[in-house]
């Protein structure tokens, strides 16, 4: 298996999946050159990371790698209890995270990218880091009492939720008093496979603000 990533992006979160199912792989550095060249296009013409190529079968999308990844591995149990309600709580929180979350942290990270007159960049940024903040608020609602998005036991969507929690200080989006989320981030950062994981891609916190996630 080999996971192309950028360092410290959305890609770390299959990553850090990878480590916790101690499954052999291989990871490819990118950059936002690299992969707008047509020999990347050609295996993924969106462009992005991650990608996860697995023999002949190149996965796009990090709900699907991330699923692909548990489906190999059942016996870990990283998409819930085994039960439909468990799997239900664990794709729930993997979509709001993928549609709601990921998504309002783009306009900060690349404004031009929504704008056709760049003096208002500040202005929207502003309205998504309000944005960022409120899905925040409801995630740290949610962990109250739970030691893991889907309950008791850790799953897929946790290193997303990981992952994304890491770029708030890098956006300037102030999350440090929503308590039950950072007790999350530091089990997380505790976690041997995410130590792993982050120290290969040896992020760096200038990585954290680059400009098109
Ligand atoms: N829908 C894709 C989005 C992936 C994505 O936005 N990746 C970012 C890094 S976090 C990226 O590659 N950005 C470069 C670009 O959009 O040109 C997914 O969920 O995997």
């Amino acid at each position: 298996m080999k996971l192309y990533y950028f360092p410290g992006a959305c890609s770390l979160a299959s990553h850090i999946v990878l480590e916790w199912l101690h499954e052999p792989y291989e990871t490819v550095r990118m950059s936002m050159q690299t992969i707008k060249k047509p020999a990347y296009l050609a295996i993924n013409p969106a462009g992005t990371v991650p990608l996860l190529v697995h023999d002949d079968f190149a996965l796009t999308e990090t709900v699907a790698i991330l699923g692909y990844l548990a489906d190999l591995h059942p016996e870990a149990g990283l998409v819930g209890d085994g039960t439909p309600r468990g799997r239900a709580e664990v794709l729930r929180w993997l979509a709001f995270l993928n549609s709601d979350l990921h998504k309002s942290f783009k306009p900060i990270f690349n404004p031009s990218r929504f704008l056709r007159d760049s003096t208002r960049a500040e202005e929207l940024q502003a309205t998504a880091r309000t944005h960022v903040r409120t899905y925040f608020e409801r995630l740290d609602a949610h962990l109250a009492g739970r030691a893991w998005l889907g309950g008791d036991q850790r799953s897929v969507a946790d290193p997303y939720l990981f992952v994304m929690w890491r770029w708030t200080d890098g956006t300037k989006v102030d999350v440090g008093d929503l308590r039950n989320l950072s007790r999350f981030a530091a089990r997380m950062s505790d976690d041997p496979g995410v130590q792993t994981a982050i120290a290969q891609e040896e992020v760096v916190a200038s990585s954290l603000t680059h400009s098109a996630r």
